[in-house]
């Protein structure tokens, strides 16, 4: 164990270890026991960050194992299958996405075709800060593969052509059901299809349409019926941007691409997603040609771009501490603006407080010195946590959790924001 700890801390960090430890496949960590029995990957990076204060070799190998699914073309893919064994079932399998038919996918294991926000060189510098020295060899092999994830995003998902990288279903943004993808979803043709109906069927055709397609950027570019600019995936991508440069130096590769792959993102995010007369972030639906009015967690993310100007950040936190986010919510920041009719306290990713969205803005708040921000939301992650365990998701008026249990993404970052 690494930092000095209060005794309560010290059975929160204990805790928070046990799980990471249960949820430890020997190549990798599932997200939680039973319901998510793969390997996803901003799980993973999220993951990355705990284990790197525990179990700094076990993070070595989890983003060893996510890199073995990255594809030809650099695309990072969002699950990684570890079993075939049909008591792990998990829908939708390696049969829906057919990576082993495709050219560009790796051999000898199956991944899913989407990406996932690219938190990984975050983490891994992350990593290589926290550790003895280690982690410097790791970065040899691993530093190339980072680029190419980059570089796969910046070539065939500037869809917009304005810098930011676009995605093309809602999985990609790791907030699949938020309210912000209702209405590019309801334009998407469900084609008939009956898995589990309404938005499923959507999810189903948007990767049938893609695989049939060859999972090929121009048919993304020119056919594709869902295509959004998220400010969230598009602030990770930032942060890591900004990472790789800083990695780079450590590497003893050339900075300067990756810091000027960072300015351009930064202006675009500005650009593109900015909405100054509602004070916020919003995502772009680059097929109906405008901003998405829902206002959800994801809009504060950019706060994670430590060059945001001064207005857009008061703005911000404005709107973070009114009654619509933190102003009203016991346990905050809930996923959507409390006040929108779309808002559902229990509902996944329409309402309830998440650990890691958590962790994403209380970084963006210490990149601006928001002592007060950030502290607000360590106390209540670490509040949920003792009141309710490591949760899926909780409910932010009253804390109590929800979906699965002993979820690793919530433990990891709960010994994160403990160091
Ligand atoms: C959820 O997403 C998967 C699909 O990728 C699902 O709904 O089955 C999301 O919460 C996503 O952000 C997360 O990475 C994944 C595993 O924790 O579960």
């Amino acid at each position: 164990m690494g930092p000095r700890l209060t005794g309560d801390e010290t059975a929160l960090w204990l805790a928070a270890a046990r799980v990471l430890d249960a949820n430890w496949t020997g190549a990798a960590t599932v997200p939680s026991p039973g319901l998510y029995p793969h390997q996803w990957s901003w799980d993973s990076a999220f993951i990355g960050l705990g284990l790197a204060h525990h179990r700094p070799d076990r993070a070595r190998t989890e983003f060893l194992s996510l890199f073995r699914g990255q594809w030809a073309t650099g695309l990072l893919p969002h699950i990684v299958f570890h079993t075939t064994e049909p008591r792990h079932a998990y829908f939708p399998g390696p049969e829906l996405w057919r990576s082993s038919a495709h050219p560009a996918a790796p051999r000898g294991v199956q991944t899913s075709a989407l990406a996932q926000p690219p938190l990984h060189a975050l983490v891994a510098l992350r990593m290589v800060q926290a550790s003895d020295g280690a982690d410097r060899a790791f970065l040899g092999p691993l530093y190339p593969c980072l680029v190419a994830q980059h570089a796969y995003l910046a070539r065939d998902r500037d869809i917009g052509g304005g810098g930011l990288a676009s995605l093309c279903h809602p999985w990609e943004s790791g907030l699949d059901d938020s309210p912000a993808w209702d209405t590019p979803l309801a334009a998407v043709d469900p084609r008939g299809r009956t898995y589990n109906g309404g938005d499923h069927d959507r999810y189903v055709a948007l990767v049938t349409g893609m695989r049939a397609a060859g999972y090929r950027a121009e048919y993304l570019r020119d056919e594709h019926p869902f295509v959004v600019e998220d400010p969230l995936f598009n602030a990770v991508y930032l942060a890591s941007t900004h990472a790789l440069a800083e990695l780079a130096d450590l590497a003893g590769a050339d900075p300067r691409p990756h810091r000027e792959a960072a300015e351009r993102i930064h202006r675009a995010l500005l650009d593109r997603l900015w909405d100054e007369s509602a004070g916020c972030f919003r995502a772009r639906d680059l097929r109906a040609g405008r901003l998405i009015p829902e206002t959800t967690v994801a809009g504060f993310v950019p706060l994670m771009d430590p060059e945001l100007p001064a207005p857009v950040v008061r703005a911000l936190t404005d709107l973070l501490l009114s009654p619509r986010f933190a102003g009203a919510a016991g346990y905050p920041v809930p996923t959507c603006d409390i006040q929108s009719e779309a808002f559902d306290r229990g509902a996944y990713w329409r309402g309830p407080t998440w650990a890691n969205t958590n962790w994403l803005l209380w970084f963006g708040a210490c990149a601006h010195d928001l002592g007060g921000i950030a502290d607000l939301i360590f106390g209540s992650t670490a509040r949920l946590v003792r009141q309710s365990g490591f949760r899926e998701f909780y409910d932010p008026f009253d804390g109590s959790g929800r979906g699965g249990h002993d979820y690793s993404w919530s433990a990891a970052l709960l010994l994160d924001l403990l160091a």
